[in-house]
């Protein structure tokens, strides 16, 4: 049963990322193995994380998808202990079918990177379960998509795809109050489109939905910790530059971050969170000594 609303939330969501594959970039094949998978998303959800987002196909450039009964076999079992110790959890993919099966046993969200453009049922399926759906900006599969990696104006071109996967969303019956939109760093951009695209999150926002980062260790971020050598930082060197952009995103109102370092974006939301008190409390102050000041 999908209990989980994404309008709900009280802050900036942290999800916490359990890769089930032997070849993500970041992290390929440290949790293919079905207990260390369940054990990393407890350390996760230990470490603070509200959502867990479990997938079995790797999306990095160039990858060759798994098969389909690959990629059950890899993610239904995980999910289904998950879920029993009270986890919110998303499953990661592109096929329907794999998106029902997560459903069934205990996913609450279905977070497709391809926004329903990779499996024409995913819609369907999605709108029938009623669980929230983030909607990806995406243009083709790991093996073609950098070559796709062309805009005249990235922002203004992200927000357009994005708006018709939204309209195609909406047509197959999925709740506009189910949606959530994410912009998709690192899917057919440079490092440039990235950046680009974090500067403008809240030029993304006149979609008016909910909005997921992911930037977490991805190449760009290896570019800009890059050596003296030039050499680009490895993934498990990425953390702290991630931390940072979900200071970021917290502070432009994104719904989640997705990370495979949760503590350090707890963190970092926090620290949004309690300024953005302290400067409640400070403009509430001015008011009320301005009432003051009337009477
Ligand atoms: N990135 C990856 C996988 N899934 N899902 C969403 N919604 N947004 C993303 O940016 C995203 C994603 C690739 O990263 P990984 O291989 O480290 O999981």
């Amino acid at each position: 049963m999908v209990s989980f609303s994404p309008g709900d939330v009280p802050r900036t969501q942290v999800m916490g990322v359990v890769n089930v594959t032997p070849d993500s970039f970041s992290d390929g094949g440290l949790w293919l193995d079905e207990d260390a998978a369940v054990a990393h998303g407890l350390e996760l959800l230990a470490a603070g994380a509200d959502i867990l987002d479990v997938g079995g196909e790797s999306t990095r450039p160039g990858s060759q998808r798994p098969e389909q009964d690959e990629e059950l076999r890899r993610v239904v079992p995980v999910i289904r202990r998950l879920a029993e110790h009270g986890a919110v959890v998303s499953v990661d993919t592109m096929r329907a079918e794999v998106a029902q099966a997560a459903l069934d046993v205990g996913a609450q969200i279905v977070n497709d990177v391809s926004g329903g453009l990779a499996d024409p049922d995913m819609c369907d399926v999605v709108a029938r379960s009623g669980a929230p759906y983030i909607l990806m900006h995406w243009r083709a599969h790991g093996a073609v998509m950098q070559q796709l990696a062309t805009y005249d104006d990235v922002v203004r071109e992200v927000r357009a795809e994005l708006g018709s996967r939204v309209e195609a969303a909406l047509a197959a019956g999925i709740g506009r109050d189910r949606l959530v939109v994410d912009p998709g760093l690192g899917f057919s951009k440079t490092a440039d489109h990235n950046w680009t695209l974090l500067a403008h999150l809240n030029d993304l926002d006149d979609l008016g939905l909910p909005m997921v980062v992911g930037a977490s260790r991805k190449a760009f971020l290896g570019m800009l910790m890059a050596d003296a050598q030039g050499r680009p930082a490895p993934p498990l060197e990425r953390d702290a530059a991630t931390g940072a952009i979900s200071v970021v995103a917290a502070q432009a109102g994104a719904w989640a971050v997705r990370v495979h370092d949760v503590a350090a974006s707890v963190a970092a939301i926090r620290v949004v969170e309690r300024m953005r008190a302290a400067d409640l409390v400070r403009r509430e102050g001015a008011g009320s000594a301005a009432r003051e000041d009337q009477r």
